[in-house]
């Protein structure tokens, strides 16, 4: 018989990706998204493909509103729930602390508490972060390195993150956590990094934009490419066992590498359009992120296919297509 999934979150990045793989699958997808002023075209613009697909239901769902989930739990008995919804912003968790931490620790206690009361058969998957390992030095950093969070985002998903393991231990709840590094795609929300650099790249190129604001370039990501990564949430839930993975490519780059490269891509010289603004600088800084993913290569046979170099050209040709 196929197999039920909800996903929180399936307009965002991951949720879509996670969706059009389900789908390819065989799966019935229930997607969840929370009513918001933007129009609903805009708002589905991420899984504007698939919305006629007669194997996925949308379904209102605000996951700080423990009702709605237990609602949607009840309804369609899942056999699996990713939960991808999320204040995925970290310098905007500066500014919005309390909702952040409601939304990204309470979301993920509602949907256990849910699974544990009315499906505890269902598998469960947390999106767990590399941010939880904040400002350490130790590189590359794997399941052993030691947390140290640094940003009100960080400490509601590391706080999410040991109430999964809470679950699995005390009500045997298959609750996973993948503790995913950066992954982007074209898809990616226009405020965060990457993009921000590969649509101000193709706007600048095409002549629609002179200027790009950025803050600190020194700051070292492992970037990958969001396609891969929902591929490591499904093997995580296909396994015997419960338990925790790293997701990363392995390598490090600097926010300025990532810019030097697309811009070179481009054919443009960053020190003619990029200025240095204060404003992007966050209260404190994560240097230097760089994933050891050895456990899912060995575990689950999990290796990205896309590198640092292809990411960036795939979002940058995607942002030409979509400005001209
Ligand atoms: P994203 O693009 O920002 O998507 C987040 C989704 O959550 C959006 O659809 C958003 O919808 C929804 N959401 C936010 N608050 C909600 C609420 N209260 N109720 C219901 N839905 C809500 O994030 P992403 O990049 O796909 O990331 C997916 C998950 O992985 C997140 O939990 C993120 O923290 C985590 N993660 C991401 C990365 C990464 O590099 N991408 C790395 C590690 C972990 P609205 O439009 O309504 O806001
Ligand atoms: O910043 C620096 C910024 O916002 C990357 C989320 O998916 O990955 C993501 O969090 C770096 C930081 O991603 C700008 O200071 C410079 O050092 O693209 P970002 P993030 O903070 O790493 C983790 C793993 C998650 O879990 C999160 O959900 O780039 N930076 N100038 C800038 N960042 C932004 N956003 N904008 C700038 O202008």
């Amino acid at each position: 018989m196929n197999k039920t999934a909800i996903i929180t979150g399936i307009t965002g990045q991951d949720g879509s990706y996670l969706a059009d793989l389900l789908l390819e699958k065989g799966y019935t997808v229930i997607g969840t998204m929370r009513r918001t002023v933007s129009d609903f075209e805009d708002k589905t613009k991420n899984i504007s493909h698939i919305l006629d697909s007669s194997n996925l239901i949308l379904e209102e769902v605000d996951i700080t509103d423990s009702s709605s989930i237990y609602q949607v739990v009840n309804k369609y008995q899942p056999d699996e729930y990713y939960n991808l919804a999320a204040q995925s912003h970290v310098g905007t968790s500066f500014k919005t602390p309390v909702s952040t931490t409601d939304i990204n620790l309470m979301g993920c206690l509602y949907a256990l508490e849910a699974i544990r009361l009315q499906k505890p058969d269902c598998k469960f998957y947390q999106a767990s972060t590399s941010e939880m390992f904040g400002d350490n030095t130790v590189c590359p950093q794997g399941l052993g390195t030691h947390f140290s969070p640094v940003s009100p985002y960080a400490c509601a998903k590391l706080a999410a993150h040991h109430m999964v393991g809470t679950y699995r231990k005390s009500y045997n709840i298959f609750a996973s956590s993948g503790i995913l590094f950066n992954h982007e795609s074209p898809r990616r929300g226009e405020n965060f990094v990457t993009r921000k650099i590969t649509k101000a790249a193709a706007r600048i190129k095409l002549g629609l934009q002179k200027e790009l604001r950025l803050g600190n370039l020194e700051a070292q990501r492992d970037w990958g490419h969001a396609k891969d990564y929902v591929k490591g949430m499904w093997l995580m839930l296909q396994q015997d066992k419960a338990d925790d993975y790293v997701l990363a490519t392995g390598k490090t780059n600097s926010v300025q590498d990532f810019l030097d490269y697309v811009f070179d891509f481009a054919g443009l010289n960053p020190k003619d359009h990029v200025v240095i603004d204060p404003k992007f600088y966050r209260p404190c800084e994560v240097p230097k992120l760089w994933g050891d993913p050895s456990k899912a290569n060995r575990k689950l046979g999990w290796y990205p296919e896309y590198d640092f170099k292809r990411l960036a050209i795939e979002m940058y040709e995607e942002d030409v297509r979509q400005a001209t």
